[in-house]
Order: C-alpha cells, then structure tokens, then sequence
C-alpha cells in the first residue's frame, strides 16, 4: 500500500472537477435561483426526469479544451485531477453501453469527454481521476436518493404533494426513478459503468466514490471487485462506512485541526466559490490569499488540497477559477 501511495502523499495539490449536463442549468430552474451545489439542482428543485433529461439535449461544450484545462492545473502547481465520470444526477461523461444517460447518446454534443481529457494527463504527466456517484443516481432507475425537502432549494408551489410522495419512496420524486430496484442499478448500471471507467480511459490512477446512501455491504464488495482491474488505483472512504474504509479520508469544505488528525492518510476537498458544479451568479470567490494560505496549511498538516473547478455548458472554466489558479502558480514559482 505504501508503494501505492507514494505519489498521491508527495501530490499534496489537486484539481476536483465539478463537470456534468446541470452546468447547462446554471443553478437556475424554472426562473429560480436553485440553492445549494448546482450539481444537486435535479434534486432540490424535484425536476422532473423527462424535463431533466429533455435539457441534456442542449448540453453542447464545444469550447471544451481538455489542454488549455489540464495545463491551468499544471501551471497552479496540481499534480493529479479527480473529474466527475457521474454524479448524483446519473449523467455519464463517458460512452456507456450500460445506460444511455450518457453525453455521447443523450446530448448534442454526441462526444465522450473523458477520452481526450486521459490524452491530456498522459501528455503533461498529471494522474487522472474519476468520481463515480456509486449509490445516488436520479435518472438511472433503482439508483438512491438522499431525500431533500422540495421547499429547500427554492419554494417550490407542489412541495406538500412532492414530500408527501419522498417520504412514501425512499426520497424519489419521478415514479419513473423506481421502476427497478437499487440491485438491479447496482449489477446493471454501476457495477458495468466502473468497468467501462477502469478499462478503456488507460491508468487510472484514483477511484472517487460518493454519498454512500442505501449502499450494502454486497453492493459495495460488487463495486470493490472491479477496482483490480487497475492494480494501482487509490480509493477514498465513501464507498460505504464503515467496512470500506478505502485510502484516505475526505473532510469536505473544512481543514482538520492538528488534534483530530489519527495518522491516516486524508485530502480535503474545497471550492472556490459556493458550488462544486457550475452556477452562472455565485462569484463568491475566495481570495488568492485564502488559497495559498489553505493549500500552505494542508500540506503543513501532512494532507492533499483536492481544490474544485465548476466548468460552464460550453466547457470554459470560470473567469474566477481561472484568476484564482494563476494566482497560485505565481506564487508556486517563487516559493
Ligand atoms: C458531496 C456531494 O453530494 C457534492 O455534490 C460534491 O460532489 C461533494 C464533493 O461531495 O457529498
């Protein structure tokens, strides 16, 4: 295992990617501005699957420019990029055989973009990454939800039918969400879906699983079995607590103080704004300051910085992340 490690503890620096068809939502539903991460949009706003997925038609990043992103990392000083393959929302970023909820059949786009981002890494040296939302998925039936209030995210008029209905259907809004059970998501969908990941994008260097909401232990041994197809590969702890403890643990938004470190290996993930995914109006941007001074502390404390960007529909990093990287790759050159 230390062998294994090696890279990922000397890394200290890297780059989340917040990247999915709710970027061609903004944060905005139906006029509304969605609170919380612009990734969980579907959920808080209760959007219908068919009006969900009738959206992902439009999804069309055609200045996506896997390049110009992985040398942005590379010049801030990032050693390794962990990009979401799937969240919650089910979308794959990749060509899938197991669900045609993915950007090569569900989008104009018509493209896997996970193909040429691998090309990129190889070609700067930089390891590459996928999240995979291994339990929650909307619009893959049978897939979890973490059930959410339908007043949370915007008042939403219908929100006493639509609670009434989650509560009756383990946190599902769209009967279409329940037309399999989470077994049949699991061997039909997941289970297949990891080892398109773990096949044809070459190494892989870590595995990013997610919420691990209604996981069992079987479900999570399925998922786990699959990870030998890359010997190398290096996981995280929410696979399902607490017998898969993975690598490393993953205090979110926060920098764990010297006292509640144990000795195991851990990363803190971060945004830059408010949200992981894109939201056209947060420009709540820290400061370079800020950066500097969390990535300073982390590596201080013996852990790895995981700092997000949140691509828009057309595939551009936001002007703010963009300053935010330069920032810290000035200051990478002369300390
Ligand atoms: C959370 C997810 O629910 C968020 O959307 C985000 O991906 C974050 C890194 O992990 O638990």
């Amino acid at each position: 295992r230390d062998e294994r490690m090696k890279w990922w503890r000397e890394a200290r620096f890297g780059m989340f990617i917040h990247w999915g068809d709710y970027a061609a939502w903004g944060g905005v539903y139906r006029g509304h501005e969605v609170a919380h991460g612009g990734e969980w949009i579907m959920n808080r706003g209760k959007i219908p699957v068919a009006e969900y997925q009738a959206k992902a038609k439009t999804f069309n990043p055609v200045k996506y420019d896997p390049d110009a992103w992985v040398r942005m990392a590379k010049e801030a000083g990032m050693k390794y990029i962990v990009i979401t393959a799937k969240h919650h929302d089910g979308f794959a970023m990749f060509k899938s055989s197991a669900s045609k909820w993915n950007i090569a059949d569900a989008t104009t786009y018509g493209k896997d973009v996970l193909k040429p981002l691998a090309a990129a890494c190889k070609k700067y040296g930089i390891k590459l990454g996928f999240y995979y939302s291994q339990a929650q998925d909307w619009n893959n039936p049978g897939g979890a939800v973490a059930r959410k209030p339908a007043n949370d995210g915007w008042a939403n008029p219908d929100s006493a039918r639509i609670d009434a209905y989650t509560a009756e259907h383990a946190g599902h809004w769209d009967p279409y969400q329940t037309t399999s059970t989470m077994g049949q998501y699991i061997d039909r969908v997941a289970v297949p879906q990891v080892k398109e990941l773990l096949t044809n994008y070459g190494d892989v260097a870590v595995l990013w699983w997610d919420t691990p909401t209604g996981m069992t232990d079987e479900y999570a041994q399925k998922l786990q079995d699959v990870l030998k197809l890359q010997p190398n590969i290096i996981t995280n702890d929410r696979l399902k607590r607490p017998n898969f403890a993975g690598d490393y643990k993953t205090p979110e938004q926060k920098i764990p103080n010297l006292s509640e470190l144990d000795g195991k290996d851990w990363e803190t993930c971060m945004t830059m704004n408010g949200t992981w995914g894109y939201k056209s109006y947060d420009n709540k941007w820290k400061s370079p300051e800020t950066l500097i001074h969390n990535l300073i502390d982390i590596a201080s404390k013996g852990g790895n910085y995981l700092l997000n960007v949140g691509p828009d529909a057309m595939g551009q990093f936001p002007e703010g992340s963009i300053k935010g990287l330069k920032a810290i790759g000035d200051w990478m050159k002369v300390n």
